[in-house]
C-alpha cells in the first residue's frame, strides 16, 4: 500500500482549485486527482445507478474494498435493491439499498458520496432526493459519454470498458491486491460491460486487468456460470414468447421484439429476466439495430437500442431523456398506445440510417 496522504479537511471545491485553478462544480478531475482525492479524505457512501447491472455491482463491491484497503470508513447504499442473480457476488451482505428498507445514516452530512456508473443523479431514483443533496459532496467515477453539464466534480474515462476497469486501475494504482470476492466482482463487472470482452471499448487495458484479475485467483468459468448460465424456466418461456414477437424490418436492417407485460404475468418471470433478450437478434448479419420495447409496468413501456457501431443509438436515447452509448441506449417511452409507439420508433431508427 502507498504511505497514505495525511488527512485533509478541504473541501472538493478547494481541491479542484489547487489543482486544474479554474473550477466548476461539474470539473473533470484526473485520475491523479482522483487518487490523490480519495486518499485525503474519508467516509465514503457508495452509490451507483438505478436497475444495479454487473458493473454497478461489481465497481461498487471493489470500490468498497479499495476504500476499505486504504484504511477509510466506507458503505454501499442503492436505490435499488441487488438484482438477485448478482448477490452471489456479494458475499458479505454489502449491498445495501433503501428499496430493501436500509436506512439512511444519521451522519450522511459528514459522508463523501460517490457515485459510481452513471453521471447522472436522474439515473439514481430516491437517492436524488433523498442522499445526493444532503451529502458533504459528490464525486462521480463513470465511463459513459458525460452530459453537456457534470452536475458534480467527476472522473470520467469514457474510453474505459467498465467502471470496474477502473476500480481495478484504482486497486493498481494504490499497489493494492483485492481479496478474491473483491477481484470476482470486478471480473464480473468488465464482463458484463464488454459483453464478454467483445464490445467495442474492450482494449488491451480490459485484457491486462482481465489478466490480472485472474492471477490473483478469478475462474472465468465460475464468473461465466453465475452470470449466464442461471436462466430459470420462467425466463426460457419469457425469452420463447419475447422472440414471438421478433420483426425484421427497414430492409432486414432492424430488429424490433416487444414484451407486454402480460408475457410477464403469464411466464411468471420478472422484467430483469428480460436482459440480454434485446442482443439475440444481432446475431443476423444484416441487423444494424436491435430495438427492445418492454412493458416494465402495466402501461408503462421502456426502449433499449442495440447497434452494431455502424449507427449511432446514443443520441435517440438522449433525446428521449435517456441515455447511454453509440452501441447500447435506451430511454422511458412517451405514452402512447403501442402501436403508434412501435410506428414513432421505428420511424426515429430508420432515420438514423445515412440515406442512399
Ligand atoms: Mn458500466
Amino acid at each position: 500500500m502507498l504511505p497514505q496522504r495525511p488527512r485533509s479537511s478541504t473541501s472538493l471545491a478547494a481541491f479542484v482549485i489547487t489543482c486544474e485553478e479554474e473550477p466548476t462544480t461539474g470539473a473533470r478531475l484526473s485520475f491523479d486527482q482522483l487518487t490523490a482525492y480519495l486518499q485525503g479524505h474519508d467516509d465514503y457512501l457508495i452509490l451507483s445507478h438505478s436497475d444495479p447491472d454487473g458493473d454497478a455491482v461489481g465497481s461498487e463491491l471493489g470500490l468498497l474494498w479499495v476504500l476499505r484497503a486504504l484504511g477509510k470508513q466506507a458503505f454501499i447504499l442503492n436505490s435499488d435493491a441487488c438484482p438477485l442473480k448478482l448477490r452471489v457476488f456479494d458475499p458479505d451482505g454489502d449491498l445495501h439499498s433503501l428499496e430493501d428498507g436500509d436506512p439512511v445514516p444519521p451522519e450522511l452530512g459528514q459522508k463523501i458520496l460517490i457515485l459510481i456508473d452513471t453521471s447522472d443523479f436522474q439515473h439514481t431514483r430516491r437517492a436524488r432526493e433523498v442522499l445526493l443533496p444532503f451529502g458533504r459532496e459528490v464525486i462521480i467515477i463513470d465511463h459513459h459519454t458525460p452530459p453537456s453539464q457534470l452536475p458534480c466534480p467527476a472522473y470520467i474515462d469514457d474510453t474505459a470498458a467498465a467502471s470496474s476497469q477502473i476500480v481495478f486501475l484504482l486497486a493498481e494504482a494504490f499497489r493494492l491486491t483485492p481479496d478474491l470476492a473483491a477481484a470476482n466482482a470486478l471480473f464480473m463487472g468488465i464482463v458484463y460491460d464488454t459483453g464478454s470482452f467483445i464490445y467495442p471499448k474492450t482494449t488491451p487495458v480490459t485484457f491486462r486487468a482481465a489478466q490480472q484479475l485472474v492471477e490473483w485467483g478469478v475462474s472465468p468459468k465460475d464468473i461465466h456460470s453465475a452470470l449466464f448460465e442461471t436462466i430459470d424456466p420462467a425466463r426460457m418461456r419469457l425469452l420463447a414468447r419475447v422472440q414471438s414477437s421478433l420483426k425484421l424490418v427497414h430492409d432486414d436492417r432492424t430488429a424490433l421484439q416487444i414484451m407486454t407485460y402480460g408475457m410477464i404475468e403469464e411466464t411468471g418471470a420478472a422484467p430483469e429476466d428480460a436482459e440480454n433478450f434485446i442482443n439475440y437478434p444481432l446475431k443476423c448479419s444484416t441487423i444494424l439495430v436491435s430495438v427492445f420495447l418492454k412493458e416494465v409496468k402495466p402501461g408503462f413501456f421502456r426502449c433499449s437500442l442495440r447497434s452494431k457501431g455502424t449507427v449511432d443509438v446514443s443520441g435517440l436515447a438522449l433525446s428521449h431523456g435517456g441515455g447511454g452509448h453509440r452501441t447500447a441506449s435506451g430511454f422511458p417511452c412517451p405514452a402512447l398506445p403501442l402501436a403508434e409507439l412501435e410506428g414513432h420508433l421505428l420511424q426515429s431508427v430508420l432515420d438514423l440510417y445515412p440515406k442512399d
